[in-house]
């Protein structure tokens, strides 16, 4: 064998892992249908254990990698009114696009009507959590405690307090400038810790999908085909084409290097359906993969990965039509408009992490007067469009840190257009 065999590469080697779990996972459920056996020490033993351990060994890096890399990103800012600036481009951005996810998601189910004419009985009560209401989150983004913040991963107060001091430093003279240099080590070794512990993604990828695979029932997805294919459409005609437009119109960057170049990130947010625990791997992809100087990814990726959910915009959307459509109950425009509203302001404070999706969706019938046990009829698709409108949430996270890299002359262009540019997980 040459001894320079060529590696594969971590895409092909997640994508290797990705597709045995699910064939395992499949092969499971239908070799052992209901064996406590496997149920016991596979799906809930060995496959949940590796599992968790690689979302685990994700997320424990982000508050660090967001803490460092924002100080690092502000302190660099040459004056804070760029900073103003950055903040309201990124914001709205982020707002207007997940309105338009969600007002094209509630056009295409009122066009499709996934719901009519289905009878389901609902046997499933949905106890929702609550999402907290715009004016908890405006008041809760200033940590009383920062070390709270930061024990707690409140990323919204994380980011701020980041923020601030990154502020902070700019203004202390020589002492900034040695604080600086400590954190640019700092950063460097949690980057390489990242870049580390992809390594490990194809295992803890194969037993996410090996346990999801051996638990699906998938007559609950021939049951509910019509909403599953129409939320997944949607999704996919958001996350390819609306954002190839979006990205090509307000920024002038080819958009097929930009999805070719998010293949990992994908990867990692459909496997973790976080975009939490994908966050290192989107800001390692923003800032080295797609040229967007650290000052600026450094702040649109984990404020996006906490307040940017057009995935889950669209999933609400068309859920909210299809569970109205179920109940018969007529919908007008305002109840539309209310919708629409709702779902984009309470993406904006919960955190990026599995499931999220549906407790909003819980606040966002509550709003129009549905029945929020309504949700119990689209549980059991859940886990699967979590995972792709997880995928689409991060990759509007990096479009909108493009367009607004490139508005701030904070684009690395060359980068962007270097199809060799590869993570270098060593
Ligand atoms: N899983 C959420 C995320 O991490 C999305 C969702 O639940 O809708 O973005």
């Amino acid at each position: 064998m040459s001894n320079n065999k060529k590696k594969l590469s971590l895409t092909a080697r997640i994508v290797i892992g990705m597709l045995a779990g699910i064939i395992v996972g499949i092969l499971l459920q239908f070799a052992f249908p209901d064996s406590s056996f496997v149920q016991t020490y596979l799906s809930d033993g060995l496959f949940y254990v590796i599992g968790q351990i690689f979302i685990a060994s994700l997320q424990m890096l982000v508050v660090p990698l967001v803490f460092v890399s924002l100080v690092l990103g502000t302190c660099s800012l040459s004056d804070p009114a760029k900073l103003g600036r950055l903040g309201g481009k990124t914001v709205g951005l982020y707002l207007l696009t997940t309105a338009l996810a969600i007002a094209f998601a509630v056009f295409m189910a009122v066009i499709f009507e996934p719901g009519v004419g289905l009878d389901l009985a609902t046997d499933k009560t949905y106890q929702p959590g609550t999402a907290p209401s715009l004016a908890e989150v405006v008041i809760g983004l200033v940590p009383t405690n920062p070390f709270a913040a930061f024990t707690n991963a409140n990323m919204l107060q994380v980011i701020l307090f980041s923020v601030l001091f990154g502020i902070a430093m700019a203004f202390v003279g020589e002492a900034g400038v040695r604080i600086k240099s400590l954190f640019e080590d700092f950063n460097e070794v949690i980057l390489k810790l990242v870049l580390m512990l992809m390594n490990i993604a194809p295992y803890g990828v194969f037993a996410l999908m090996a346990k999801l695979f051996s638990e699906t029932s998938f007559d609950t997805i021939f049951t509910l085909a019509k909403y599953f294919l129409l939320v997944l459409t949607v999704l996919l005609l958001h996350g390819i084409v609306v954002y190839s437009i979006l990205l090509k119109s307000l920024s002038g960057m080819n958009p097929l290097m930009f999805l070719k170049k998010l293949r990992e990130v994908h990867l990692f947010a459909f496997s973790t359906s976080s975009s939490n625990a994908t966050m290192p791997v989107t800001l390692e992809t923003v800032t080295k993969r797609l040229g967007v100087h650290n000052n600026v990814g450094s702040f649109t990726v984990p404020l996006g990965a906490t307040i940017n959910m057009d995935g889950t915009a669209i999933m609400q959307g068309v859920a909210t039509v299809f569970i109205a459509q179920v109940y018969l109950i007529d919908l007008t425009l305002v109840d539309y408009l209310t919708v629409i509203l709702t779902a984009t302001l309470a993406s904006v404070g919960t955190a990026g992490v599995p499931g999220v999706g549906m407790i909003m969706l819980a606040m966002v019938l509550s709003q129009v007067g549905l029945p929020v046990e309504g949700i119990g009829l689209i549980l059991g698709v859940d886990r699967l469009l979590d995972m792709t409108r997880t995928a689409v949430n991060v990759t509007g996270d990096a479009m909108v840190s493009v367009v607004v890299a490139k508005s701030e002359g904070e684009l690395d262009e060359d980068v962007y257009n270097d199809p060799t540019i590869r993570l270098t997980v060593r």
